[in-house]
């Protein structure tokens, strides 16, 4: 009896060891949480974002994400946008020469991410105004085509948006090429970065955060972003 039990789990291990080596080394990652790996496709528990097949490194282990990297050379595109009001801006004249600003990415048909983002959004503007902060907030939409500047009303007063927060669309070419030249970029709407970009163009510092941390500590970033000399 002890006998075939042993067969049979050496068997089992051989088995899975001939599985293992013939599939390709890899893993499921989610983009925002390197942390959060599995062996199948999937989402993230934490994000809700689709897990991404990695290829296993070699050796070293990519360092970890860090909370916030600086990023002085960003250029900002001038892009023709809409607001959520319907009005004609050009994204770097009217929406970030000047100022500090803190952009991040949204669709309004998300049902993942994009809601939890912009309520971390809304309480940084609440923050921001209890400190008379004069920073500025700009969500892009990630989705032109279906975001008319109308949804993007819509999904500013559900979220309760003051003035001081702008949400763009646009047409698709102009869009794509503000999102590409930002760094966020996807082929995939649903596989969007929970990405915040912080800034002071006065001074062209640039920083990234994850749009998911506390806004205690968003708020916190955009104030050392504003007295950067
Ligand atoms: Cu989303």
């Amino acid at each position: 009896m002890l006998t075939k039990a042993l067969v049979i789990l050496l068997l089992f291990g051989f088995v899975s060891v001939v599985a293992q080596t013939r599939k390709p080394a890899g893993h499921y990652e989610c983009p925002m949480h390197p942390d959060v790996t599995s062996k199948k496709p999937g989402k993230c528990p934490k994000c809700g974002m689709t897990l991404r097949f990695t290829k296993d490194k070699p050796k070293e282990e990519a360092p970890p994400v860090e909370p916030a990297s600086t990023d002085t050379a960003l250029r900002i595109p001038d892009v023709a946008v809409q607001d959520q009001n319907g009005k004609s801006l050009n994204f770097y004249t009217d929406l970030v020469k000047g100022k500090v600003v803190a952009i991040n990415f949204i669709f309004t048909t998300c049902t993942t991410i994009c809601p939890p983002l912009t309520a971390t959004f809304r309480r940084v503007q609440q923050e921001l105004a209890a400190q008379n902060s004069s920073a500025q907030l700009i969500s892009v939409s990630v989705d032109p085509a279906i975001d008319t500047p109308e949804r993007l009303r819509d999904f500013a007063a559900k979220f309760k948006a003051e003035p001081g927060w702008a949400f763009v669309t646009g047409n698709a070419p102009d869009i794509n090429s503000l999102l590409q030249q930002l760094g966020v970029a996807v082929t995939n709407k649903n596989d969007h970065t929970p990405m915040i970009l912080i800034g002071n163009d006065e001074t062209g510092y640039w920083t990234r955060a994850y749009g998911l941390s506390s806004p205690t500590s968003l708020v916190k970033l955009i104030t050392e972003a504003a007295n950067r000399k």
